[in-house]
């Protein structure tokens, strides 16, 4: 095989940007199967690897006679992805898509890539590399039967790690994995269905070690989908290379592994940031530890362990999911603002009811229900859209309660409390800085524009209700507005999606299974 020219995008934004937060935080969000990609196919090929934090000219900073183009997107940036993909395919090169985008939404992205990766392991890899052809207008979709078993470490992935890093002015956050999936199983989780397993202790111990030569003070943030599961295991592991609290680290877990030995153990060993899911007051009792207990009673022992997590950890920034299917009436968003001012050290993080394609099988429920709506993927941020129809709420209702509770928390009464809660110096100003942005001012502007929409605009309300599928203009502009010189390169059409693909595919596999052969066949 000839050495293939290759560049390897890994977006950690949907857009260009210029804002300062952009500018300090986004090549701290970058992922690491991009670079662990780079690491395979540098064995045999020329590997250009960018981090895209919203700043760079990619047409600049890659060579223009490539072979082969790999993008790691989350469906948030997945019109961009389909905009640099069309603008690469124009100069000749072939182009694959993995990433959160391509497991959720395979259907809708073989449109605009020649191969979309499910599951990557270095076989698939190996597969694509060997290929390499064009495959239109029906992109290939391939995937491995399971998420791998080992990945390349930080040593290996350094090469890449370094150029992204030094992008970021202030902080460093080194991104390491130790497991993946998760043994819960939350209904709305894209790992309620993967398996956990432990990756290799002795790469993550040499990874370790070898980030302690590079760093002063080392930052390290664990991708795992739940940090701690094999607490044990993971707490041996670092402390047999890592002195005391001579690391930084931060981790995604659940409440039920924050107990107080843990805590005092993550206290012990550097731990300063933990991002815990509570998600409902009236569901996932086994993830919080809360047993069947629901509505204030959950709130009161909820709070009181995020307290005490607090006592341990420095930074907590606590995930809730807004319109669960089991919320009703003003009361969760009741308990809610309770809980912010029962617990004003931690930063609450709100993430709008979202059914990312095939992310779940719970998403199949919405769509038979015919409650998903199209809003095109630049939006699907957790944030600037929902898009599954509340249960038990109007659209007015439910953006009325959540302006209700962005206002509460980020009050300045309530920043001012988490100020004074919080006594190091970076949690204190970065709770701040949350708040004051756009993601709490910002977002409490936006939900109040499309809440005036919603009464104002026809054509809006219409496309809320599902009576119309043309995408109201306001959400155009915003894209094109977003997209700037790329928005010249976004396909025909790549504003639109069938939100209900997941469901003829699944009705199109049964359908195989039993021989009939029908014109969904295409499909996957
Ligand atoms: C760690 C994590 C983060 C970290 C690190 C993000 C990062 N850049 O990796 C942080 C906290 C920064 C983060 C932020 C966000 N996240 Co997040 N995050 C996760 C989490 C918990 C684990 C993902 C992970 O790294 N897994 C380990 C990797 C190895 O496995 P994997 O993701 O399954 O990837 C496999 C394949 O997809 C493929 N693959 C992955 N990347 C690539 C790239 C290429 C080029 C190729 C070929 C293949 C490939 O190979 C892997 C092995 O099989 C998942 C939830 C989960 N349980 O998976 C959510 C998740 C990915 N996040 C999600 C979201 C929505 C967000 C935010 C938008 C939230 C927000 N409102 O800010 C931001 C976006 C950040 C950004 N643009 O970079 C969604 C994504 C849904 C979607 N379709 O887009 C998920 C699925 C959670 C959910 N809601 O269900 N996140
Ligand atoms: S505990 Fe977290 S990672 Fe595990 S299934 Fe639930 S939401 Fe997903």
């Amino acid at each position: 095989m000839h050495k293939l020219r290759i560049a390897i995008i890994d977006l950690t934004t949907k857009a260009p940007t210029r804002t300062l937060y952009a500018r300090v935080m986004n090549a701290n969000l970058a992922s690491i199967m991009p670079q662990a990609i780079a690491v395979w196919c540098e064995e045999e090929h020329d590997v250009t690897f960018v981090c895209y934090t919203g700043f760079e000219n990619l047409v600049n900073e890659l060579p223009d006679n490539l072979d082969l183009v790999f993008i790691g997107a989350f469906t948030e940036a997945a019109q961009l992805a389909y905009s640099l993909s069309n603008l690469f395919r124009l100069n000749g090169a072939v182009t694959v898509l993995g990433g959160p985008h391509a497991r959720c939404y395979p259907q809708d992205a073989r449109q605009y890539f020649d191969y979309v990766l499910g599951f990557t392991d270095k076989t698939v890899i190996r597969d694509v590399l060997n290929d390499c052809s064009q495959h239109r207008p029906i992109g290939m979709y391939l995937f491995a039967k399971q998420q791998p078993t080992t990945l390349p470490g930080v040593v290996e992935r350094w090469k890449f790690i370094e150029p992204t890093l030094r992008k970021s002015p202030f902080i460093k956050i080194v991104p390491m994995i130790g497991s993946l999936g998760c043994p819960y199983t939350c209904s709305f989780c894209i790992d309620s269905v993967v398996p956990y397993q432990l990756l290799e202790l002795d790469v993550i111990k040499e990874d370790l070690r070898f980030l302690l030569r590079k760093f002063r003070r080392p930052r390290v943030g664990w991708h795992d989908p739940n940090f701690g599961v094999r607490f044990n295991d993971c707490m041996e592991t670092i402390e047999e290379v890592v002195p005391p609290d001579s690391i930084d680290f931060i981790a995604e877990s659940s409440l039920s592994l924050l107990s107080e030995p843990h805590l005092k153990r993550l206290k012990r060993n550097g731990f300063k940031a933990i991002l815990p899911g509570i998600e409902s007051w009236y569901d996932m009792g086994n993830k919080s530890k809360t047993g069947a207990k629901n509505g204030m009673d959950k709130v009161l022992q909820v709070s009181e362990h995020v307290n005490m997590i607090l006592r341990y950890i420095p930074y907590v920034q606590t995930n809730f999911v807004l319109g669960l299917d089991v919320d009703e009436g003003s009361e969760p968003f009741d308990l809610t603002k309770r809980f912010v001012d029962m617990t004003p050290g931690a930063f609450p993080a709100y993430s709008l009811l979202s059914a990312f394609g095939q992310a779940a099988p719970l998403n199949l429920e919405y769509q038979r229900a015919n409650r998903v709506l199209p809003f095109p993927f630049h939006f699907l941020d957790n944030n600037h859209a929902m898009n599954v129809k509340p249960k038990n709420y109007s659209w007015a209702d439910f953006y009325d309660h959540v302006i209700d509770v962005t206002k509460h928390t980020y009050s300045w009464r309530s920043i001012f409390n988490r100020l004074r809660a919080n006594k190091s110096t970076i949690p204190r100003w970065m709770n701040v800085v949350r708040a004051v942005s756009s993601e709490g001012f910002g977002r409490l502007r936006y939900y109040t524009e499309l809440r005036q929409r919603l009464d104002t605009d026809v054509q809006f309300r219409d496309y809320f209700e599902q009576q119309t599928n043309e995408l109201p203009q306001f959400f155009v502009d915003l894209i094109r507005k977003d997209l700037g010189p790329l928005w010249e390169w976004l396909p025909k059409g790549a504003l639109y999606h069938d939100p209900n693909a997941y469901l003829k595919s699944e009705i199109d596999k049964s359908l195989k299974t039993v021989g009939i052969s029908t014109p969904l066949q295409e499909s996957i």
